[in-house]
This record gives structure tokens, sequence and C-alpha cells, in this order.
């Protein structure tokens, strides 16, 4: 069965927990905004990023992690984020904010340098030990994510599913749109096994990717 394979991640225990609060309670330091491969800073530490539609919350996520309201630009504007940004999280770690994909309004020359730009850092950045690839629990796995999943799975990047919005919805919607992106992950050999439900506004699940974070190797 799809749906056992794919449970919600565990909550921590209390070490993982305690390491991923000390290091979110430390340094973060925005690095840089990256428009081209040939900008991305030396590969020189473990990096996570977070992919996802224009608007899913990848920016409020990362915001609700580091625990700083504007450190990410969050916008009500889709498509805000327009570069790879790079934050310092600690010594070791850099947290990257992806442009959002599936920005139907934007211009087509702009989108198609966007898309290219995250296939290629997807693809092609070797100290990229796991993408979170965020999911609206409003309305689940749209075709744009598909693409983006199969291009994961080509790239032998591991990809986690976090659910965001958490708040916005009932718990029977919240259900429903978890049945979904099992389905769809069993689909996907680069996926992790287990999916993160947040809410970045009521600070569901963010010790549980916090403690995910910094215990990974
Ligand atoms: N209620 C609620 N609203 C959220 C949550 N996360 C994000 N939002 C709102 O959703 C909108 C988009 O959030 P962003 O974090 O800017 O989204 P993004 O994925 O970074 O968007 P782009 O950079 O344009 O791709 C903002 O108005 C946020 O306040 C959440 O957990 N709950
Ligand atoms: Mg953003």
């Amino acid at each position: 069965m799809s749906t056992l394979r794919f449970p919600q991640a565990p909550d921590p225990d209390d070490f993982a927990r305690e390491k991923g609060r000390l290091l979110f309670a430390g340094p973060v330091d925005f690095v840089k905004g990256v428009v081209a491969m040939s900008g991305l800073p030396a590969p020189d530490r473990l990096e996570v990023c977070f992919a996802g539609r224009s608007n899913v919350g990848k920016s409020s996520l990362i915001n609700a992690l580091t625990g700083r309201k504007t450190l990410a630009r969050a916008s009500n504007t889709p498509g805000r984020t327009q570069e790879i940004n790079f934050f310092a999280l600690g010594t070791d770690r850099y947290l990257v904010d992806l442009p959002g994909y599936g920005y139907a309004e934007a211009p087509l020359a702009v989108v198609a340098k966007w898309q290219a730009l995250l296939r290629a850092y997807l693809a092609g950045r070797q100290t990229l030990r796991r993408a979170f690839v965020l999911i609206d629990t409003r309305h689940g796995v749209k075709e744009v994510d598909r693409e983006i999943l199969k291009l994961l799975d080509r790239s032998a990047v591991t990809f986690q599913a976090v659910l965001t919005k958490a708040d916005k919805v009932s718990v029977a919607t919240r259900d429903d749109t978890i049945a979904q992106v099992q389905a769809a992950l069993a689909q996907h050999p680069a996926a992790y096994p287990e999916i993160v439900v947040t809410s970045s506004e009521k600070g569901d699940g963010i010790e549980t990717l916090r403690a995910i974070i910094a215990t990974l190797v």
C-alpha cells in the first residue's frame, strides 16, 4: 500500500530536537542571490534547498525555521524570489531558497531562464544533500510538481515532500492531500520515505524539519 510507504515524519527524539534547536538558534546570514550557475558559492558544505511552486511558502518556511521574520523575502506577489538565495546556517550548512516554478504570468523569457537555472542547480550541485519539495496542503501535487519530481529522480538528489499552509485547511482536506501526495511519491525512486506537514504561520512541523536538517550528515 502506497499510503504506508510515506508516513509523516515522526516527532524528533530529544537529541535530534535539541540539535535542531541549537543549529537554528545560532547565526543565520544571507550570503548571496545567484542568477547563474557561475555565481554559486563554493561547494564546501552540506546544503539543503526548498523548491516548490510559486507562492507555496518556501521563503516563509525558511523564516519560520530560522525564527527570523524577514530573512527570506516572503510575499503575496507570486514569483517574488527570482534568484537562488543562499543563507549560511552556522558554519557548515547552506539553506537555499529557490525561485518558484509554475508562475504563469511572468514573461516567457524570464520563466525559461529561471527554469534553466533551477534545472541546472538541482541536477548539478554536488553538495546538495536534500531537496525539500513543498506542496500546498490546499492543492496537493500538481502537474508542474511532477516535472520537478522527475527531474530529481534523474538527478539522484533525494527529495522530501513538505506540505505547507496546513493551518489553512480542515483536517479532512489535509488527510486527503496527504493521501494524494503519498500516491504521487510512490512513483518516484528518489523520494525520501517520510513527509512533513507544516504551517509556517502556526509552527506545525517546524521542530521536526529543524531536527531533520540538523541531523543530515
Ligand atoms: N496561512 C499561512 N500562510 C502562509 C504560510 N506560508 C506562507 N504563507 C503565505 O503565502 C504567501 C506566499 O509565501 P512565500 O513564502 O512568499 O512563498 P514562496 O514559495 O517563497 O513564493 P515565491 O518566492 O514567489 O516562489 C505569503 O502571503 C505568505 O504569508 C502558512 O504556513 N500559513
Ligand atoms: Mg520566495
